[in-house]
């Protein structure tokens, strides 16, 4: 895979009811203020395939969905994102936002379904071969303070919780503290944001980061 290009990818991450939707809102806002082309995308998702693997993956299906299966999909999607979607926008020189990326696979199917670390990195070599994002924001939320945001919107939307939502307390410890791990073994790359915060701190915290770690791209 020739992974050259001149764009600018940044991912989002971070668990259910941690900001991810308004952080890519000012993520794109910012880089546009800069004069740069955005292609924003989400996991799964942002191709019509990896779409149709999203519903497949979230729904509530009477069979149950076994966790090597559930590991197998977000591949799925993800191999149809890169392709089809990711790199197309890098090598034309755009920026790339996506909301989740594989720090969420890590995430959730290592650190909440107890998947290898070993398992899913073999996966993430055939399916990512050598990409990675520049820049990744970690929302980090605690669990209660998400969960309580995730349930007042569905309250609001009338929404009923998603096949990943509905899981317990414990899962949602175990993904939070995988992503905190994450982030200080690749403590160039993924970058802290507490998003416990109001948004508009949350949004200061954001600028600064951007500012410090994409100067380089604007130097010129
Ligand atoms: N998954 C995904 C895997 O298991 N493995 C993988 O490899 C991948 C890619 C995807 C699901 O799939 C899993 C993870 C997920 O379970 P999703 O829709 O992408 O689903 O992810 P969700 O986390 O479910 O998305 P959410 O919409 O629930 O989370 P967000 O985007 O973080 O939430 P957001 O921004 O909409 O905020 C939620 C609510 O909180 C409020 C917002 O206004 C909103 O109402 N809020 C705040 N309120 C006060 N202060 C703040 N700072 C706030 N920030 C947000």
């Amino acid at each position: 895979m020739q992974l050259t290009h001149n764009g600018i990818f940044i991912s989002v991450e971070g668990i259910e009811g941690a900001g991810k939707s308004s952080a890519m809102l000012t993520i794109t806002n910012w880089l546009k203020d800069k004069g740069i082309s955005i292609t924003t995308t989400r996991e799964p998702g942002g191709t019509k395939i990896a779409e149709e693997i999203r519903q497949l993956i979230l729904s509530h299906n009477e069979e149950n969905i076994h966790f090597i299966t559930e590991l197998l999909l977000f591949f799925a999607a993800r191999s149809q994102n890169i392709h089809n979607c990711i790199l197309p926008a890098l090598k034309s020189g755009n920026a790339v936002i996506a909301d989740r990326f594989i720090d969420a696979t890590f995430a959730y199917q290592q650190g909440g379904r107890g998947i290898s670390e070993e398992t899913i990195s073999i996966l993430e070599k055939l399916v990512l071969n050598d990409l990675k994002p520049d820049l990744t924001i970690l929302l980090d939320v605690t669990v209660d303070t998400g969960m309580a945001r995730i349930k007042n919107r569905a309250e609001l939307n009338k929404q009923q919780p998603d096949r990943i939502e509905q899981e317990k307390l414990d899962f949602f410890t175990n993904v939070r503290n995988c992503y905190l791990q994450r982030a200080e073994k690749f403590n160039d790359r993924i970058v802290i944001v507490d998003a416990n915060q109001s948004l508009q701190d949350v949004n200061k915290q954001l600028e600064t980061i951007l500012s410090k770690k994409l100067s380089k791209y604007f130097a010129k």
